[in-house]
């Protein structure tokens, strides 16, 4: 049996609107140990990881020289802290969950879990998260995890944000719709396998999945998968900080986490970007709860 490592990361000051700080509370509430039991895994709860308040912080104390990162320092030690426990939980046989927060929590996982072996992803997003300091329009951390772990461009040296055995090569995007233009032109320029809503729309979601996981698991030990809850359509997940009309529905985003569990490699996740605060009745946690047991093999029959 799985044993399932939840691990929650409270962040909200990667993000501009408040109240993803709440996620793993609301995650926890919805009844995800219970979720976990029913894909048959044993869930262990390690607790919420410290993070300090963003109004006990300025958020300009370690800016960059050029560009914007709000928080920096802030999520420099979220990551450290978050990569060692990702890493611990890997050691001891476990699968890391990792709570979010907003996205830039997808550092840490990405640095925990790339440490001892190779590593493919998916990152299922609306938004592609590949800006940096400079080229974000926002300054906003959670646009960016990916460049961070990928060090790409001012994060080629920021120890703390490297992922050392991700591979770009195995690495997939799947839902995109709000892409910036410098993050159309580093998509471009790498070649990472993108795929957009109308390719989804063109080709199903069975066909896309299927292809960004054989993409991301070519070759590799494990895989991770990013979860960030704007990937599905507002009216399913209507609390998110960012969403954006015309996401995939209930029934799609279930298929492709069925399809992830189909692969039995998967090495760790993170369900992110739920904001309580912006939600109804607590839904889209829920819905997340749902969407991880179906990554972890819950099955009808
Ligand atoms: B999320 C944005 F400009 N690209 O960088 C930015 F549109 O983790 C949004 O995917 C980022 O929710 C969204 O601020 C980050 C913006
Ligand atoms: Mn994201
Ligand atoms: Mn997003
Ligand atoms: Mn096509």
């Amino acid at each position: 049996m799985r044993n399932v490592r939840i691990i929650g990361a409270p962040t909200d000051f990667g993000a501009n609107r408040r109240g993803v700080d709440m996620g793993p509370s609301a995650i926890r509430y919805a009844g995800l140990a219970d979720e976990l039991e029913s894909a048959d895994t044993e869930p262990m709860d390690g607790g919420d990881l410290f993070v300090p308040r963003a109004e006990e912080r300025d958020p300009d104390a370690d800016a960059p020289p050029d560009g914007r990162a709000k928080f920096l320092g802030e999520t420099a030690a979220v990551s450290r802290q978050l990569g060692n426990e990702v890493a611990r939980a890997l050691s001891n046989g476990e699968t890391p969950l990792v709570l979010g927060g907003d996205h830039s929590v997808a550092i840490g996982s990405l640095s925990g879990t790339a440490r001892e072996a190779d590593v493919g992803a998916v990152w299922f997003d609306a938004h592609a998260d590949l800006n940096t300091p400079a080229t974000s329009p926002s300054g906003n951390i959670h646009g960016m995890p990916l460049a961070a772990a990928l060090g790409i461009d001012e994060f080629a040296d920021t120890e703390w944000a490297n992922a050392p055995r991700l591979s770009p090569e195995n690495i997939a995007l799947v839902g995109l719709r709000s892409v910036d233009p410098a993050e159309q032109e580093l998509l471009r320029e790498r070649g990472f396998a993108a795929y957009t809503m109308s390719d989804i729309d063109e080709h199903g979601i069975t066909d896309v999945v299927e292809e960004a996981l054989s993409i991301a698991t070519e070759g590799v030990d494990g895989l991770h998968v990013s979860l960030d809850l704007d990937w599905l359509d507002p009216n399913v997940a209507p609390g998110v900080g960012t969403p954006v009309r015309g996401g995939v529905t209930y029934r799609e985003a279930h298929s492709a986490m069925e399809m992830v569990a189909d692969t039995g490699v998967l090495r760790s996740m993170e369900l992110v970007e739920v904001n309580p605060t912006l939600d109804q009745h607590n839904e889209t946690a829920e819905l997340a709860t749902e969407l991880a047991a179906s990554a972890f093999g819950k099955r009808v029959l």
